[in-house]
């Protein structure tokens, strides 16, 4: 029986929703699980009554599809996707279709482009973000891998993804290769810095105005109505309402060692790799490893003492405004987070020879992902304005919001440095802004020592980009210079 629209093999969480999601949109879906109890469960359970076609073995289902076949994988990412690959290539024809859905590194989605292209099938590594309640009811879709397998794709997956509120997608093609995985990368980084930004503003609520969680919530709501409108300021709220079986804040009794998967690092690791600052995402993948030191931390508040000392009584004078302030420097931190993002991007693409259309990619998280928010039709409308835009601190809009948004920002700084309460994203998304405006950095003087120790030579304000000089700092030096290069 070959009936089936499409193949979807890893039955998890993610990829029972996303089967669902393909039956509400009238697909026919066959499945394969490498455990088959879970396929009878399912099909005994959420897909019963359901367009859904279980099937025992891999050979099954690739007999179950319609040509092209298209097969989705939802397994764990690494050295399962090239198992299966391995198992399936032998079973398909020329022009079948492979889609990768799972959190895969980008530069494996490059490698098995290639690879099945070398044998005449078709690869789309997919990055798909919404947890499970977007995998159900519409996620944020972004594919990438090789271009001839769009179109035959693009109906089901476009029907499948989340809609922005004239009926967009959020799910369009992103790039060749490793686009779409490293799409869902930066996205992934920009979501770990989100985080954080808001998890600074609880902290110099709670330990520096000593407000009540009720006090808390009410404010977050407030800013989720405004500039701020997101889906993580929105859940921060209900988390910061939440009451436990006592009536205290569930939020309390949660250790303050956060986990994390890897793909933030990630992010950081391949900026370091482009010479890209992702200085805020940096801070806050750093800020979750440092929690992580729980017992460390625990004894170094006993021998050094603690940073900050709640002060409920003074609010360390911080005035009745301080929270405006704090507002501020979250929105700015922010903006700085995705001008960093955005410049990442921009940096890949050129490397890759990805042709990235950042507009497209603020719409594609617009609705259905983690770091969903009003903020991204900004960005869309920065990119429209000028689609080569190297920066968005360089956009009208932008500029205007960090400038007024800067005062704010330096008091909370400020405020939070002297009181000893750790800012990390704040303060380096304001480092960040003051040297990225900044004509002179003291860099000059970094050339300098390098050629001293080491002549590595230095270029001169007054010469010609290229003209590479070498001074013997001491009198005693040779005239051999070490060449230059770049890190
Ligand atoms: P399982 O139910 O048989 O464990 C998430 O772990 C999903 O990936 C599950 O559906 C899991 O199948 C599947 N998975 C993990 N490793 C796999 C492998 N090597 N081969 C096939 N499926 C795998």
């Amino acid at each position: 029986m070959t009936s089936a629209d499409i193949g979807l093999i890893g039955l998890a969480v993610m990829g029972q929703n996303l089967v669902l999601n393909m039956d509400d949109h009238g697909y026919t879906v066959a499945v394969y699980n490498r455990t088959t109890a879970r396929t009878v469960e399912f099909l005994d359970g959420p897909a019963r009554g359901k367009r859904v076609m279980g099937t025992r073995t891999v050979d099954e289902l690739v007999a179950a599809l319609k040509p092209p076949r298209r097969i989705m994988l939802m397994v764990k990412a690494g050295g399962a996707v090239d198992a299966i690959i391995e198992q399936l290539i032998p079973l398909l024809d020329a022009g079948d279709i492979i889609i990768d859905g799972g959190n895969s590194y980008f530069e494996d989605s490059v490698r098995r482009t290639r690879r099945l292209g070398e044998r005449g099938l078709r690869f789309i590594g997919t990055g798909i973000s919404g947890g499970e309640e977007g995998a159900r009811h519409g996620p944020s879709i972004m594919p990438g891998g090789d271009p001839a397998a769009w179109p035959h794709v693009k109906g089901i997956l476009q029907a499948i993804a989340a809609k922005v509120a004239d009926g967009t997608p959020c799910c369009d093609w992103v790039g060749p290769g490793g686009a779409g995985h490293y799409t869902k990368m930066v996205h992934n980084g920009i979501e770990y810095g989100d985080m954080q930004v808001i998890a600074e503003a609880y902290h110099l609520m709670r330990a520096g105005l000593g407000m009540s969680h009720p006090e808390m919530a009410s404010t977050f709501r407030r800013w989720g109505d405004g500039l701020l409108d997101s889906y993580l300021v929105d859940i921060t709220a209900d988390i910061l309402d939440h009451t436990d079986e006592r009536g205290e804040p569930t939020l309390e009794a949660i250790l303050d060692a956060a986990g994390q998967k890897g793909t933030g690092k990630w992010t950081v690791i391949d900026s370091l790799h482009l010479g890209y600052p992702m200085t805020l995402v940096a801070e806050a993948v750093y800020a979750r490893v440092v929690s992580a030191l729980h017992d460390q931390r625990i004894e170094a508040a006993g021998v050094l003492g603690p940073g900050s000392q709640p002060s409920k009584a003074t609010r360390h004078g911080w005035g009745d405004d301080f929270v405006d302030a704090i507002h501020d420097a979250l929105y700015a931190s922010k903006i700085v987070s995705y001008a960093q993002g955005f410049m990442l991007l921009g940096a890949a693409g050129r490397e890759h020879g990805w042709d990235l259309d950042y507009g497209r990619i603020a719409q594609l998280w617009r609705e259905g992902c983690i770091i969903r928010a009003a903020f991204l039709d900004d960005i869309t409308a920065a990119f429209t304005r000028r689609p080569g835009l190297p920066s968005l601190l360089l956009d009208g809009f932008f500029v205007d919001a960090v400038r007024r948004a800067d005062p704010g920002w330096r008091r909370v700084v400020n405020a939070a440095v002297r009181a000893g309460i750790p800012v990390p994203a704040y303060s380096s998304a304001l480092a960040f802004y003051d040297a990225y405006r900044s004509e002179r950095l003291p860099a000059n003087l970094v050339q300098a020592q390098r050629d001293y120790f080491g002549a590595h030579t230095y270029e001169r304000l007054d010469r010609p980009r290229g003209e590479f000089f070498h001074t013997d700092w001491t009198g005693t030096g040779g005239g051999a210079t070490s060449g230059s290069y770049q890190a």
